[in-house]
């Protein structure tokens, strides 16, 4: 970064310094982060589905893909990413798994989750802090569609936010909106299914997985990701080592299907299928 280029760069935040209209960091008054005990997650990732590693940098044909993590247990379970006396996140490959540059991982509940009143689950990542955060898009699936919760940022994008810039290297949780990683480690970022009310088709109540997509962060058209509004997303990038991209600790339901009335719904879809007269 140039000397003119950091000093625009201190403006821009001094401009921006009130912050956005969304949600503050964990902690702070109006915060909707979910703690990892919070007693309302009743459920939490069961299986591991489909895992698609990204790039460590998206720009370098020859990069090779994120590898950390081991899927199996790490993403399954209650969130386990962090050191619960300091909130500090522990780099253990068997508690987060590390998606790289656009990379995407899907969670299976083996009970579906509902939409029930306010959150419906939360997703866990491992930042370190407040600001550095890491974004992914988050989609789930009703058993037969795919949809994606919509997103807002509002962050910079005048300066590509990086590892190493010492006077803009961060996300002001309070201007972004509806992509996991909005939170530290140790606390998760709620989503309300009600926010697809409206998808064509789908059904609200029968969400049997989930799956987060890495934001690639970069500012370069060719690889920059847009929120729904059609704005580039600024994120951490590149982040060129085996732990790049978002990085996946856990799932948690508050509105899961209770087990009998799931078993019953497995049971009525088989019988469904059976039924199923072939068309003509
Ligand atoms: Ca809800
Ligand atoms: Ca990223
Ligand atoms: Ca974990």
């Amino acid at each position: 970064m140039t000397r003119s280029t950091a000093i625009i760069g201190f403006f821009l935040l001094a401009l921006r310094a009130s912050g956005g209209p969304y949600a503050p960091a964990a902690g702070q008054a109006g915060s909707t982060a979910i703690a990892h005990d919070d007693p309302g997650l009743i459920a939490w990732g069961s299986s591991v589905g489909q895992v698609v590693r990204g790039p460590f940098d998206i720009s370098d044909p020859e990069s090779p893909l994120a590898s950390f993590g081991n899927p199996n247990p790490a993403v399954l379970g209650p969130a386990d990413g962090f050191n619960p006396s300091t909130g500090e996140p522990l780099t253990d490959p068997n508690r987060v798994v590390s998606l790289g540059d656009g990379g995407a991982l899907t969670v299976l509940f083996d009970q579906p989750i509902f939409n029930g009143p306010s959150w419906d689950f939360a997703v866990f990542e491992n930042a370190f802090n407040n600001t550095f955060l890491e974004l992914a898009f988050v989609e789930v699936f009703d058993g037969g569609t795919w949809a994606r919760f919509p997103t807002n940022s509002l962050t910079q994008t005048a300066i590509q936010i990086d590892q190493a810039s010492g006077i803009n290297n961060g996300i002001d949780p309070t201007e972004i909106d509806g992509f996991a990683g909005k939170y530290r480690a140790g606390f998760g970022t709620p989503f309300d299914l009600s926010a697809l009310a409206g998808t064509p088709g789908f059904n609200l109540d029968h969400i049997v997985a989930v799956r987060v997509i890495d934001v690639v962060g970069s500012l370069d058209p060719t690889y920059a990701r847009k929120d729904s509004a059609g704005r580039t997303i600024n994120d951490p990038w590149p982040t060129p080592f085996a732990t790049g991209g978002f990085d996946l600790d856990a799932i948690g339901a508050f509105h899961v299907v209770p087990e009998p009335q799931a078993a019953l719904t497995l049971l009525a879809g088989i019988l469904g299928l059976a039924l199923r007269r072939p068309r003509l």
